[in-house]
């Protein structure tokens, strides 16, 4: 019976892992699923890794289908508060691996593949990363969805479903290179299309009022330009719980009602062609990590995110307790992804008065006690602003409703502040000057009940600089929440050989509550243990140097220290001064200066955004020095250094696990965060770091024995700025002094004169923001004492140990659970 329904749509099953895919067949075992999809319509399926992994994820996912179901009806009977996560982001990776992991199906898999020939690795490679997201903000949200569905959390992720995601990147004569990444070429076997769910989003037009039949003033949006959001569901399965949470992905379309007026005209084709202008809107992801850069369509995908996922939720609700939003804010809450989609604000307030009829105030109160805000920087170039020109072009409506915010809002400031009108202008959510603009920070800190950042320093500093002002006003909405990362992929998953040692010695209850990890603290003298810790170390880095040589061409040798640095690259991130040590690593080398030395092997990776030249050049900086280091015979027992091109979610899964040592040396006060510092802490490896970010907490969990601590704190930083000389710093250090002589030489670039002059420039300069010249000594220390430990392999142990010991407070599911209990209050 299976067989003759699938061979009358054979030519359709060729494209089956495309969306388009019909409902399946119920059917009751992974094994039958696999032979169906296998034998659907393809003749040659030896060797076809592509179309074996297509098959396997597809029956993966049918298996998925009845607890999904099963999870939407379960959250749609019970009176349970609804999340919903709101971001532009989602940087989910593969989805293979952790989906056997979490219905723990692994075993099952390895064993219908078995008859094929084929490793389940190598079907698992076949995967093309979901690369919907920068770096740290949206992986972070991918570890949220894993938490959330592991923690039985009813939440959906809304986000958009990008053509074209993070850009691929190859290099060339050491330029990074941007390639786009199509990664919906092959299709995509775990989204389902959900037609039902269409809704449409306006753009354009004229906000018009009337007075109505009552006499009340009504407001209509009219003379739109409205396109189509319709939805993709990614499933998100918890850990062996049933649970099967959804990411809903907006996919922007062309409405077919065409300008009529245009039609007549006989413009046929034209009108058909502007059609495609909907579609851009999901076209790409901006590639900027920690950087705005205001584009027009940029805010065409925020509110299109924000209009398509508000309406999705109303209308559920709708569906459920008809237009009555008495219980709305006790039953929803939404949580903003930094500012990204905070125009959900006003656009809330807009549907809830003009499509449902509430005044404004219900309408303030509801939204109010709905919206939630994370901000997840305090770079100022980072910080939202769009023009009110903008805005009144694009979403008048919204503009309405905006300075109606604002203007109540301002008389609360003017009571607490009376009579002080500067107050009045620094905290007004427009910022006004030639070009006014909307300061969608502000306006997410005055709609939302709560307010976070991302660790305690970061918090700290939102509360007593940034949004100082505000917390004055309202210190009850301001609440820290350190950021976490998933153990699943990054401990389970990624390493599997130490997953399997630490569910051998402490059972396997760590997986979902990470804080067991402490136990080992016990093991600490267990000779035995250490050595087995240090052979998966060895393993997991002879792993690590197959993926540098494919990539790279570099020889990396496992038995030296694998120091390692991968994350977005950005001055504040300071890559630039892993180089410089680089350099001076290879300067003690090449002159023979090598008895202090230990072995050890650099890498370095991460995406420039394409229009950040200063920090490409530092991409083609590191590749120059790394062809130096490794075509010299002297220094090549010492020192070996590589750039790893496209850095991705799949790439850590193998980098983390084999790292010795975790650079994490932003200057102090700039990374919010970080996030990468967690996963490789979890993996044993140690960290060189600052007092930046979630670091602060990682050192005070493990003990400042087990960390490499180096640098000017927060303060200091802002302390030196007024009178910061760069020289000073270079007199007082012969290396620093050594390296920049050799940088200013040529040495790295003598077929291309003068390239790396701004870099030098920036070090030299008096108002460099990072304070390169400042910290490169202490840096140098710190590193110095690094290797020395390395030499004592049974104390490194003991020390790795430790720091995954200490790692339990990291897992995402503690940062939920704070989330759920503080924040939601599910
Ligand atoms: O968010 C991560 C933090 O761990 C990092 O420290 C922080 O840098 C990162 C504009 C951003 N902050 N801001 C962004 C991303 C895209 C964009 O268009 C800003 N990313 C972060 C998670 O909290």
């Amino acid at each position: 019976k299976k067989r003759s329904s699938s061979a009358k749509s054979k030519k359709e099953d060729k494209h089956a892992a495309s969306a388009k895919v019909a409902p399946c067949e119920p059917c009751d075992s992974l094994s039958a699923c696999f032979e169906r999809h296998v034998s659907n319509g393809l003749s040659s399926v030896e060797g076809d890794y592509q179309t074996l992994f297509s098959a396997l994820a597809l029956s993966v996912k049918e298996q998925m289908l009845p607890n999904w179901q099963q999870t939407r009806m379960q959250d749609s009977q019970y009176k349970a508060k609804q999340v919903a996560y709101l971001s532009l982001e989602f940087l989910m990776g593969r989805a293979l691996s952790n989906a056997l992991l979490n219905l723990d199906i692994t075993d099952e898999s390895i064993k219908v593949l078995k008859p094929y020939a084929v490793q389940l690795e190598s079907l698992e490679e076949q995967e093309h990363d979901a690369g919907l997201g920068n770096g740290g903000l949206g992986r972070l949200a991918a570890c949220f969805l894993d938490s959330c569905a592991t923690l039985d959390l009813s939440v959906t992720g809304y986000g958009i479903r990008y053509e074209y995601g993070m850009f691929a990147q190859k290099l060339s004569e050491g330029h990074q290179v941007e390639r786009p990444d199509r990664w919906l070429r092959d299709g995509n076997p775990w989204e389902v299309r959900v037609p039902t769910h269409n809704v449409i989003v306006p753009f354009f037009g004229r906000s018009e009022s009337y007075v109505d039949r009552d006499g009340l003033r009504q407001f209509t949006w009219a003379d739109t330009q409205d396109v189509l959001a319709v939805a993709y569901d990614m499933p998100i399965p918890g850990y062996h719980n049933g649970r099967i949470n959804t990411l809903r992905l907006w996919k922007a379309e062309a409405t077919d009602d065409f300008d009529l007026a245009e039609f007549n005209q006989g413009d046929y084709t034209e009108a058909v062609a502007r059609k495609n202008l909907a579609e851009q809107i999901t076209m790409v992801l901006y590639p900027n990590d920690a950087s705005e850069n205001g584009k027009e369509l940029r805010l065409r995908q925020q509110y299109f995110l924000s209009s398509a996922s508000l309406q999705d939720i109303l209308n559920k609700w709708v569906a459920r307790h008809g237009a009555d939003f008495t219980d709305f804010a006790k039953l929803n809450v939404m949580q903003l992804n930094d500012t990204h989609p905070s125009v959900a604000i006003p656009e809330l307030m807009r549907l809830l008065m003009d499509k449902y009829g509430l005044s404004w105030d219900s309408a303030w109160q509801i939204t109010s006690e709905t919206m939630a805000y994370t901000n997840h920087t305090l770079l100022p170039e980072a910080l939202e602003r769009w023009p009110v020109r903008l805005f009144a072009h694009m979403l008048p409506r919204l503009l309405d409703i905006i300075y109606e915010i604002n203007a109540r809002y301002l008389d609360v400031v003017a009571h607490h502040w009376p009579g002080d009108v500067t107050k009045l202008a620094q905290m007004s959510i427009i910022e006004e000057g030639p070009e006014p603009n909307i300061r969608m920070a502000y306006l997410a800190i005055v709609a939302s009940f709560s307010v976070n950042g991302v660790a305690g320093l970061h918090t700290q500093l939102l509360t007593s600089g940034l949004f100082k002002d505000f917390y004055q006003l309202w210190p009850e909405k301001f609440n820290n929440k350190t950021n976490g990362v998933t153990p699943r992929r990054w401990l389970a998953q990624s390493n599997p050989e130490l997953a399997r040692l630490l569910t051998k010695r402490l059972g396997e209850g760590w997986v979902t509550d990470l804080s067991h990890l402490n136990a080992l603290n016990a093991f600490t003298d267990d000779t035995e243990l250490l050595d087995v810790w240090m052979q998966v170390k060895q393993h997991n880095k002879q792993r690590l140097a197959g993926l540098v040589t494919q990539e790279c061409g570099v020889n990396f040798d496992p038995t030296m220290m694998f120091d390692v640095q991968v994350k977005r690259i950005h001055e504040y991130k300071r890559q630039l001064l892993n180089i410089l040590h680089v350099i001076h690593l290879y300067h003690q080398a090449e002159r023979g200066d090598t008895k202090a030395l230990t072995p050890r092997c650099v890498l370095l990776g991460g995406k420039a955004a394409p229009g950040y030249a200063m920090a490409k050049l530092i991409i083609k900086l590191a590749n120059n020095v790394a062809h130096m280091v490794n075509s010299d015979p002297r220094v090549k027992p010492y020192l070996r250094f590589a750039f790893l091109p496209n850095y991705n979610v799949s790439a850590m899964e193998v980098i983390c696990p084999g790292t010795d040592l975790s650079e994490q040396i932003s200057t102090a006060g700039k990374e919010a965060s970080g996030t990468g510092n967690m996963k490789f802490m979890m993996n044993g490896a140690l960290t060189i770091g600052t007092l930046d970010g979630a670091n602060i907490e990682m050192l005070e969990e493990v003990g400042e024995d087990n960390f490499f601590l180096f640098g000017l704190n927060a303060s200091e930083v802002e302390g030196i700025k007024p009178h910061y000389d760069p020289q000073s710093f270079i007199d007082q250090s012969p290396a620093l002094s050594e390296v920049l002589a050799l940088l200013e030489s040529g040495h790295f670039n003598l077929l291309e004169p003068g390239i790396f002059d701004p870099i030098i420039a920036s070090i030299r300069n008096p108002h460099d923001p990072w304070m390169i010249a400042a910290d490169f000594e202490s840096y140098r220390v710190a590193q110095v004492k690094a290797a020395n430990a390395y030499r004592d392999q049974h104390h490194w142990a003991q020390m790795s140990m430790r720091n995954t010991a200490a790692s339990g407070r990291f897992s995402s599911d503690v940062t939920i659970g704070q989330y759920r209990d503080e924040i939601w209050r599910v």
